[in-house]
């Protein structure tokens, strides 16, 4: 699969989201570092469409014995979503966690090369077919499926399954196909599926795509600078749960490269128009004055989701195409608006909250969100915007980040920070503007003296996984002042 999205090769701040990540399913008592062992099982899914008995490869991280698990009742399950459009690991997640059941799976058609383990079916990129898979998974915890021994979850671990007490943590784009699955099964998971958290998820085409920025620059090998830079025919006044307001006018498009092949025209030449980046040969951007930013009259870089076929962009752009010249005849390659609709119908959160919050009454919804997001620039965080609106318009229960009170009882060198907003569930913030007034900050290191300072990155990325080779940014703030510089991971 060709990837035009910058999802799951972003650098980023490797501590904040995975603190958040555990704040937010630890309770204040947790022992952190708990024995816990680790079960494969092979699960028969309708969703393979290998007949007889096509299974999907789920792996459970679970407390080791009773006294380990979070409640004295047992332990509550999370079923973890992996972000960007791919099938999924069996690597360890959410690892503070080890007082709860874990799961991980892969997809229909999903490998795992590392482990030697794969899902039977073909991987439909997030669509109806993985939407089944996770439904049969949490079914799984829920007790109500077996394995392809004919064990139940109850079976296999040596703790008691809370299997009323179940969530969903859809970290990125994997926070869209947590709500979709909600409101397609509901029905199913009614009475079982008590939370979905998701992590700063695209919750819309727009923001999937990454339409309002930042944009990649075009380099060789795995390189992946970006311009930081928000789109300039963005409005942020044009705001709606659904959709935002971005000015397609200029799109215009090229089928013969590799990428971009759709972007917004600024300079009006009718290619797409860079400039070499100095510092790095053979790398080109669309800032073409160098300062930073994008303007009008330079050209903007759209991406899309691909499925080896066909390229989806966002629907707001793909119906600005055919008033392009270069859409005069549709490009085979190039989703046209029906099939957009019809991608996006599956893939994205905004449509199926409230068929979630109607078919699963008592269902809670967490939106975590940083001050500077893992992939959005855009300053008044429409994606966050649209996910809060989500649960809040379908009158369902919401939540901007764990409360301040929890953050601090587990990790009590905090009580100091003055910078850590305690939000109420079900009010949206006075400003969205104003992202630290309901984001949480970026770091948590406290500051530091003058002087020379020495600082460990252990390679993982906001997930705990192991981050891709390549060049990576890192940024120092002191005063006011922020210095960049990069740095090479090589593996
Ligand atoms: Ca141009
Ligand atoms: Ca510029």
């Amino acid at each position: 699969m060709k990837q035009r999205t910058p999802f799951g090769s972003f650098p980023v701040a490797a501590s904040v989201a995975t603190f958040l990540l555990a704040a937010c399913v630890l309770p204040a008592s947790a022992e952190m570092g708990a024995a816990e062992i680790t079960i494969d099982i092979a699960l028969p899914s309708a969703s393979t469409h290998t007949s007889p008995d096509g299974v999907l490869a789920v792996r459970i991280f679970t407390p080791a014995a009773p006294a380990q698990a979070r409640y004295a009742a047992g332990a509550p399950v999370v079923i973890r979503v992996p972000g960007g459009t791919t099938s999924g690991s069996l690597d360890p997640q959410l690892i503070g966690a080890a007082d709860m059941i874990r799961i991980v799976f892969l997809f229909p058609g999903g490998i795992d090369l590392s482990e030697g383990r794969s899902s039977d079916g073909t991987y439909d990129y997030r669509g109806i077919d993985c939407i089944t898979a996770l439904r049969d998974v949490a079914l799984y915890a829920a007790g109500t499926l077996t394995d392809s021994s004919g064990s139940t979850i109850d079976d296999v671990v040596p703790v008691t399954v809370l299997h009323d007490n179940i969530g969903f943590f859809g970290s990125s784009n994997g926070g869209n196909i947590c709500v979709v699955a909600a409101d397609l099964h509901g029905t199913d998971l009614d009475g079982y599926l008590r939370y979905i958290v998701q992590w700063e998820s695209p919750v819309s085409s727009q923001m999937a795509v990454v339409d309002l920025g930042p944009f990649p620059t075009l380099c060789p090998s795995a390189e992946h600078l970006n311009v930081a830079s928000e789109n300039p025919w963005y409005d942020p006044a044009g705001y709606t749960p659904l959709n935002v307001s971005v000015d397609y006018g200029a799109v215009a498009g090229d089928t013969t490269v590799f990428a971009p092949q759709v972007f917004l025209d600024g300079n009006g030449d009718g290619i797409y128009t860079t400039a070499p980046v100095d510092s790095y040969p053979g790398c080109r951007t669309p800032d073409l004055d160098g300062d930073g930013a994008l303007g009008p009259a330079e050209d903007i870089p759209l991406s899309a989701f691909d499925d080896g076929v066909l390229s989806y962009y966002s629907r707001d752009a793909t119906r600005a195409m055919p008033d392009s010249a270069i859409f005069a005849s549709w490009p085979s390659t190039i989703a046209d608006v029906p099939a957009t609709d019809s991608w996006w119908n599956l893939r994205e959160a905004v449509r199926h909250y409230a068929g979630a919050v109607s078919s699963i009454p008592g269902i809670k919804g967490m939106v975590l969100a940083s001050v500077e997001d893992h992939v959005q620039i855009a300053s008044d965080k429409p994606h966050i915007r649209q996910a809060f609106d989500g649960w809040f318009d379908a009158a369902g229960w919401v939540k901007i980040n764990p409360g301040r009170s929890y953050v601090v009882a587990e990790n009590p060198a905090l009580a100091s920070r003055t910078d850590l907003p305690d939000n109420t569930e079900n009010t949206p913030p006075a400003d969205w503007g104003d992202a630290t007034s309901y984001a949480y900050p970026d770091s948590f290191d406290a500051p530091e003296n003058a002087g020379a300072h020495t600082h460990l990155w252990d390679g993982t990325d906001d997930d705990g996984r192991a981050a891709a080779a390549g060049v990576y940014l890192l940024q120092v703030s002191a005063d006011g002042r922020r210095a960049t510089r990069k740095m090479m991971l090589v593996r």
